[in-house]
């Protein structure tokens, strides 16, 4: 039996993912909490980032503060947890090394390096080994009394593959490439066995409260239109259809998907038919190109503009804002606002505030 949480208060984001019209743009943002946040490093202190998502107080905490903070400028909120949890899940070690990020001390390097059977044949025990990620997602509703839906996420088959091969960030994806060019048929089951343990990981993040979900796959612009046809689009569609199958078994009602292919706007054609309700966008698109592209299908898009505007002038800041405004026709639906991508470091949050503000300006009717 599901917990049960106050009712929405605002349900915006939610109608505009199901295509629906609204009286006016929701707005959220990738990264809203974080490290551009001083109560975010307050609330943190000296604990480990890992040790943070895996305390429900402490991730609950770090979701609401930009929330509070905006207050009633944002329409959602998103967990505070990371992607690479799935990969931990998977079994491996995944560290968050302070200002550089994560860092996995034995990342997949062959077929037959005895790592990838591990993880390949590893019975992952979804509900137990995220455990505290639904505790948290709980928590969250719980606080937020119903003022803005929570999100729920994960990375996507592509993009946590990429990190479980080169063990952190990258500049080259060496051994990402080095993969689906010498062993693509090894690559294929380790994307295959990733995308069966999101399905699970979302639906019981559904389970747990969240009541949207989003697939974040931020390394999508590594790969060739052709690449991204074989080793990210199929494992996309994947979770597309089995989440809504997985919740049904589970007694749970479908919930708005989004999807965040960055950097892929080569392939948005195809990507408008993955099954997703919400496309993301990244700001090196314009809304006029994407929505051509997107012709007469049902796919409410997400985002754009790009996310450095925020170290600009609050002039730069209201005419960028206003071009987007303009590029998705204005505030009558079809369009979720956000920036083309997370906050990045040092951003001041009375910039974010200003972007926020604008957007809500120039889309209430
Ligand atoms: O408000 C929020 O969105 C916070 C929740 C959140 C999310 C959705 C965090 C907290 N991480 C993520 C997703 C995530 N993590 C993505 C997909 C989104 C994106 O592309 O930005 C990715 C690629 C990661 C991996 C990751 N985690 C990186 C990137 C490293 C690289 O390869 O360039 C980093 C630096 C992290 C750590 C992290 N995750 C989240 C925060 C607040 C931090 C910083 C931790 C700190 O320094 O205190």
């Amino acid at each position: 039996m599901a917990t049960a949480f106050e009712p929405l208060k605002n349900d915006l984001i939610i109608r505009t993912a199901l295509g629906q019209n609204v009286e006016r743009t929701p707005i959220w943002i990738m990264r809203q909490a974080g490290r551009y946040l001083p109560e975010y490093h307050e609330a943190k202190g000296n604990r480990d980032f890992f040790e943070c998502c895996r305390d429900p107080e402490v991730a609950s905490t770090l979701t609401l503060q930009p929330i509070d903070r905006f207050d009633g400028l944002l329409d959602a909120a998103i967990i505070f947890s990371d992607i690479l949890v799935v990969p931990q899940a998977l079994g491996m070690v995944v560290e968050m090394v302070d200002k550089k990020g994560p860092h996995f001390p034995e990342p997949l390097r062959a077929p037959d390096d005895g790592q990838y059977e591990r993880v390949l044949g590893k019975a992952v025990d979804v509900a137990a080994e995220l455990d505290y990620v639904y505790r948290a997602i709980t928590l969250t509703r719980q606080k937020l009394r119903g003022r803005v839906p929570l999100i729920g996420f994960c990375g996507a088959p592509w993009t946590l593959f990429c990190y479980m091969v080169e063990g952190g960030g990258s500049k080259f994806f060496i051994e990402s490439k080095k993969w689906i060019y010498r062993y693509p048929e090894e690559s294929r089951a380790l994307l295959q066995k990733i995308s069966e343990v999101c399905v699970e990981y979302l639906a019981l993040q559904v389970k747990a409260g969240a009541q949207l979900v989003q697939v974040f796959d931020s390394w999508a612009g590594e790969l060739s239109p052709s690449t991204f046809k074989r080793f990210s689009e199929p494992y996309l569609a994947y979770i597309a259809k089995h989440l809504p199958i997985r919740l049904k078994e589970l007694g749970l009602d479908p919930v708005p998907m989004i999807v965040f292919p960055k950097g892929a706007n080569q392939s948005l054609d195809s990507i408008c038919d993955l099954g997703y309700n919400v496309v993301g966008l990244d700001w090196l698109i314009s809304p006029a190109d994407a929505l051509k592209i997107k012709g007469n299908r049902p796919v409410v898009f997400q985002g754009n503009a790009d996310p450095g505007v925020l170290y600009g002038t609050d002039a730069s800041i209201s005419q960028t804002v206003e071009e987007m405004v303009k590029g998705f026709g204005g505030g009558k639906g079809g369009w979720i606002g956000n920036l083309g991508h997370g906050v990045t470091p040092f951003v001041k949050p009375e910039a974010l505030k200003l972007y926020l503000q604008e957007v809500r300006r120039l889309t209430e009717r």
